[in-house]
């Protein structure tokens, strides 16, 4: 079977995207050997206040786990709670090239034309390498943006491996299907974001009614009709939205939906969204008010996640030369 890591950063509130694009798989095709990591040592990399990170490091467990990822099943952890992917992360740091990191579209994005940019923001891929290949993961779930980084992580272990010998599982991504690319819903070009956080983002954490609002005053397009196409990007992308939390084609709803309003059609989606996202938010309401299981299942994902890091961290000691 498989090994599987992913991971995410705990920086601001999760969205729809977030959901339907990463985390809803990850519980629907979690499994013993899957290891889910937040982030946190990633998040250190821009600016950040410290009482938020440890809160927002919180918040997202208790998502994980209202998402449906269940401790007995895979392993959830945090990141800094294993010391081996730091450890890892300086080896490959000498393993990488200067060249190669400074390349990195994500590097060049955050970090052009900023003042005071941190060396962990150009070594943030190799601390994403060292999570992947700590725990000698075959396939890495993650969105499209993610494509880049994980070529690098390719190629530290090929060549980690060349020069050291055989180490490292080399990983591949494996892409969603559908609900790969939310859309914003105030601008339907750009995806649903969290450093984006306007009335276009629809947070799990926004009330039913806060998620209503924001479906019936996502943007629409002229004409009436309620079909997908390149003429009708709102309208195309509500009908992704609503076929991404309901499971049914877009030729379905187009159907459905022949001859109804815009204003029909929003609310059904709006009913359909807070359907969905129910269940999650009925969930983390109860695990907010119990904090203990949220604490236990991360003290023991992290025990999990350590057995498996230090057996590979004894060989690659032993392979780079670091006296026993
Ligand atoms: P930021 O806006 O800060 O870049 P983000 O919203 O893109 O954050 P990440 O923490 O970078 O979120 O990503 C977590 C996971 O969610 C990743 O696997 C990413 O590919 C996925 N994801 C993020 N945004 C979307 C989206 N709009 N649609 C589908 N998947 C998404
Ligand atoms: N860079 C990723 C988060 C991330 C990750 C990982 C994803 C850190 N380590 C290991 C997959 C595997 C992001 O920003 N979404």
């Amino acid at each position: 079977m498989a090994r599987v890591l992913s991971g995410i950063q705990p920086t601001g509130d999760l969205h729809l995207g977030n959901y339907v694009g990463a985390i809803r798989r990850w519980a629907e095709q979690q499994a013993p050997n899957h290891f889910f990591c937040i982030v946190d040592l990633h998040a250190m990399t821009v600016p950040y206040e410290a009482d938020e990170l440890r809160q927002g490091t919180r918040e997202l467990a208790t998502w994980l786990l209202a998402a449906g990822l269940d401790p007995r099943t895979a392993t959830v952890f945090v990141q800094s709670h294993v010391r081996e992917h730091t450890e890892l992360a300086w080896i490959l740091q000498c393993v990488a090239s200067y060249g190669e990191l400074h390349r990195m579209t994500q590097f060049k994005e955050k970090g052009e034309g900023k003042q005071g940019v941190s060396a962990g923001l150009l070594t943030y891929p190799v601390l994403q390498a060292a999570d992947i290949l700590l725990y000698q993961a075959d396939e890495v779930p993650i969105g499209a943006d993610q494509r880049q980084h994980l070529e690098l992580s390719r190629t530290i272990a090929e060549r980690f491996n060349h020069r050291f010998g055989e180490t490292f599982t080399v990983p591949t991504p494996t892409f969603p299907t559908a609900g790969a690319r939310v859309m914003d819903l105030q601008h339907a070009d750009r995806k649903m974001s969290k450093s984006l956080p306007e009335s276009g983002t629809l947070l799990l954490s926004d009330t039913e009614k806060a998620t209503e609002k924001k479906i019936k005053r996502a943007v629409t397009d002229s004409g009436t009709e309620i079909r997908a196409g390149d003429d009708k990007p709102g309208i195309t992308n509500l009908l992704d939205l609503l076929s991404a939390v309901t499971g049914e084609d877009i030729p379905t709803l187009e159907q459905r939906y022949a001859g109804a309003g815009y204003g029909t059609f929003k609310g059904e989606v709006a009913e359909a969204v807070n359907a969905f996202l129910r269940p999650v938010r009925d969930r983390r309401a109860e695990l907010a008010d119990e904090p203990g299981t949220v604490e236990q299942a991360l003290h023991e994902g992290a025990d999990r996640a350590r057995a498996v890091a230090a057996e590979t961290m004894a060989a690659v000691r032993d392979a780079v030369g670091l006296l026993r």
